[in-house]
């Protein structure tokens, strides 16, 4: 079904329509139109997300030209969100270093020399002072992040990062943690905290993973998204690109998600930082072309998610970080640091919105549970009342 052409239509949606859709006026839009695939043009429609995605049509979508990928997920960017809001988080590494897990990106596993030094876990009143530096910066969401495999026989750990949860909620902000595997109960017991987000990644595809991460499974990982989602607490989930993958992989891993019994609220798409000692260490940076398909996919295929710019921003240059807004990112981490790594400032991202004319996004903006229920309402309301005054 496509839109019909009317003032009830946001204008991208209405050429893009006129050009690819009813109308073609001339040979060479005509030519154009035969590259979009069926697949693309329906999702373009979509007013709310779906998880029947086959393999097949994930990857029609992401090969479709560059130039129309972008433009159809910019459209479908422009129902779901606002385009210029951009969520801002920091992150905080509560526990570096010294894991048992041989994931090969990794600078915080043990199996690796690349200098770093393990730490114990930070006390809580710490994290709650990074916290509340990060808020007055003007950051809404919260990730504490910790090298671990999992959280099995760290009762005091999971009583301290309760507190943090907790108090950093209390700041009003969104918190998020990520801390290796957890069961049921410890996802309920986090939720009880007040919770906002588990980050747990994919990675990559089900077929590439394992040659990259050998101590835990694809389907262990996913049991984990699945606890998550059963606490209540909202997914958070993605990938790394440059990884030695291929376009297949990147298609695998959205499709995944994809296909989930409900999307990852949050999508972050981390490029490789090559770390020294790790067997990735010598890998190049993911082109940029392949980085802004996959933000773009990924916006198309999850049009309700908040999808976020990870790793490696800090190698893109401002007007590629603004390009992946243009095709549907909107939530970057900033401050300090990441975990391990350097990360783009407050000041440097506030003084690149003002020029590209973004704003932050408020805290809980889009990261309520029922989320993509209440994205499909609120379609359908500002639609029927744009129809009503057409
Ligand atoms: N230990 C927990 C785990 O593995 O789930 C949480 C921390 S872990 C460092 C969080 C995520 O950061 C990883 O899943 C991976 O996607 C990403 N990451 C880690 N090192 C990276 C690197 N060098 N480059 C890009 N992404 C990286
Ligand atoms: C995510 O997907 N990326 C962040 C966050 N979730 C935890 C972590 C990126 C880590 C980059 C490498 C480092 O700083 O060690
Ligand atoms: Fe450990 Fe997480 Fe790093 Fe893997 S990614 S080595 S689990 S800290």
């Amino acid at each position: 079904m496509t839109f019909p052409l009317s003032r009830s239509l946001p204008r991208a949606t209405a050429i893009w329509t006129r050009s690819y859709g009813t109308v073609q006026t001339s040979p060479s839009s005509a030519s154009i139109a035969s590259k979009i695939p069926q697949v693309l043009q329906d999702a373009v429609n979509a007013t709310a997300p779906r998880t029947t995605w086959t393999r097949q049509e994930v990857q029609q979508i992401y090969e479709t030209p560059l130039s129309q990928l972008t433009y159809a997920a910019s459209t479908l960017h422009r129902r779901f969100h606002d385009p210029s809001a951009i969520q801002m988080c920091t992150l905080m590494n509560i526990k570096t270093g010294g894991c048992s897990e041989d994931c090969s990106y990794c600078a915080q596993s043990s199996r690796y020399t690349t200098g770093l030094k393990a730490t114990k876990m930070s006390p809580v009143d710490d994290v709650l002072a990074a916290a509340r530096i990060a808020k007055a910066n003007g950051s809404t969401r919260f990730c504490m992040g910790a090298a671990w495999r999992d959280m099995r026989g760290r009762k005091t750990s999971l009583k301290n990062v309760k507190a943090m949860v907790s108090g950093v909620r209390d700041m009003g902000m969104e918190v998020c943690v990520t801390l290796g595997m957890i069961d049921a109960s410890q996802a309920k017991e986090l939720k009880h905290a007040g919770l906002t987000a588990y980050n747990h990644n994919l990675d990559t595809s089900r077929e590439f993973y394992p040659n990259v991460i050998t101590t835990r499974s694809y389907d262990e990982r996913l049991a984990t998204l699945g606890n998550v989602r059963d606490a209540g607490i909202n997914v958070c989930s993605g990938g790394i690109l440059g990884l030695g993958e291929g376009d297949e992989d990147r298609v695998g891993l959205l499709h995944t998600v994809a296909s989930l019994p409900g999307h990852p609220e949050s999508f972050p798409v981390n490029a490789l930082v090559p770390i020294p000692g790790t067997p990735l260490g010598e890998r190049k940076m993911i082109s940029f072309d392949k980085l802004l398909r996959t933000v773009a996919a990924a916006r198309i295929v999850l049009p309700a998610t908040v999808v976020r710019l990870a790793a490696g921003r800090i190698s893109l240059t401002e007007e590629q970080q603004v390009a992946c807004f243009m095709a549907g990112a909107n939530a970057v981490f900033t401050g300090e640091k990441m975990l391990t790594t350097e990360c783009n400032g407050w000041d440097e991202d506030r003084e690149m919105f003002e020029r590209w004319g973004f704003y932050p996004m408020k805290s809980f903006e889009r990261a309520g549970d029922g989320l993509a229920q209440r994205v499909v309402e609120s379609v359908k309301e500002k639609e029927s009342v744009k129809a009503a005054s057409a």
